[in-house]
C-alpha cells in the first residue's frame, strides 16, 4: 500500500516504522509531535499501520483496549480523551507468568476488567453493547510507552498504539453470572502490599460503558471485532512501574484475581514467555 502522507508532511508508515522499531528494540524514541503536528486521524492510522507491521510478522489480533477512561489515569498522564488501542496474541501472557523486563523500555503495570465479546461485530454492523459482551475477568495490563521518559500528547500516544505492551487475563465469569459491576474495588498488590486501590465506577462511571465506547471507537475507525476478542476497560487507578523481582496481583472484588511475577534482573535464562512471544520474528 502507498504510505500516505500528511499535509504537515507525514510519512505514516515511516512514523509506523519508527515505533515499532522502538517497541521491538526495546529503544525509546523521541514523540512524533515534537517535529511536526500529528492529527488525530493521522495518529490512528499510524496505529493501525503499526498494528499491520506485527500481523505481517505472523501475529493475530486479539481484542482492543480503551485507556483514559478514568480520571486518575488520565490526571497521570495529562490526557484527558479517552483513546482506543489494538491487542495482539503476542502481548497475552498467562495468568501467572514469570516475565522479563528484558523486551520493555520502561514498563508499567494497572489492574483492569476484561471483557469478552461473544459476537464476531463488522465495522457495518450495530449491536447491542450488553448483548455484545459475555464475561467478565480481572486482568492486569502492562503498558510501556515507546517515547522517551514515558511522555506524550494524545496523538503521539494514539499512534504508539495506547502504550499496550502485555496483558495477563484472570479467570472469566459469564456476565450472567457476575452481578452488578458497576462499583467493585479493584486492587493492584506489589509483593503482597496494596499499591493502588480503586473502584470500578471511576471507569467512564460503569465499566460496561467502556464497552459501548470501544464498540463505537471500532465502527468509527472500520476495525473489526471477533467473538473471543478480549476488550480491556481501562484502568481505575495510576500505572505502577515495574521492577525486577516483584510479583503483581490484581484483585477485583467478586470476580477474583490475575497475576505475574517479574523476573530478577540477575536470574540469567529466568526470563520469557513475555520476551519470546512478544517479539516473534
Ligand atoms: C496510555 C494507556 C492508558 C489506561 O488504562 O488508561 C491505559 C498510557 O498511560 O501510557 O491503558
Ligand atoms: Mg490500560
Amino acid at each position: 500500500m502507498n504510505a500516505p502522507v500528511t499535509e504537515a508532511g507525514w510519512d505514516l508508515a515511516e512514523a509506523a516504522a519508527v515505533l515499532d522499531a522502538a517497541a521491538t528494540g526495546a529503544a525509546p524514541v523521541a514523540q512524533l509531535t515534537a517535529t511536526a503536528p500529528l492529527g488525530l486521524d493521522a495518529a490512528y492510522d499510524v496505529q493501525r499501520l503499526l498494528i499491520e507491521r506485527r500481523t505481517a510478522r505472523g501475529e493475530r489480533p486479539s481484542g482492543v483496549k480503551l485507556g483514559f477512561t478514568s480520571r486518575t489515569k488520565a490526571a497521570q498522564m495529562g490526557v484527558f480523551d479517552v483513546i482506543f488501542g489494538r491487542l495482539t496474541d503476542a502481548m497475552r501472557l498467562p495468568d501467572g507468568a514469570r516475565i522479563s523486563l528484558d523486551a520493555y523500555v520502561h514498563p508499567r503495570v494497572e489492574p483492569e476488567v476484561a471483557f469478552r465479546l461473544a459476537v464476531d461485530v463488522g465495522p457495518g454492523d450495530t449491536v447491542d453493547p450488553e448483548a455484545a459482551v459475555d464475561a467478565v475477568a480481572p486482568a492486569l495490563e502492562i503498558i510501556d510507552s515507546r517515547y522517551r521518559d514515558f511522555r506524550f500528547t494524545l496523538e503521539d500516544v494514539v499512534a504508539d498504539n495506547t502504550s499496550a505492551a502485555g496483558y495477563v487475563l484472570g479467570p472469566w465469569i459469564a456476565l450472567a453470572d457476575a452481578g452488578d459491576l458497576a462499583n467493585r474495588g479493584v486492587r493492584l498488590e506489589i509483593d503482597g502490599r496494596t499499591a493502588d486501590t480503586g473502584s470500578t465506577a471511576a471507569i467512564l462511571g460503569h465499566p460496561l460503558r467502556a464497552v459501548h465506547a470501544a464498540l463505537r471507537r471500532a465502527r468509527e475507525l472500520g476495525h473489526p471485532l471477533r467473538a473471543g476478542d478480549v476488550l480491556l476497560a481501562g484502568a481505575a487507578t495510576p500505572a505502577v512501574a515495574l521492577t525486577p523481582g516483584s510479583h503483581i496481583e490484581a484483585t477485583v472484588t467478586g470476580l477474583g484475581r490475575a497475576a505475574f511475577t517479574v523476573a530478577d534482573a540477575t536470574a540469567d535464562g529466568a526470563t520469557a514467555p513475555a520476551a519470546t512471544i512478544r517479539n516473534p520474528s
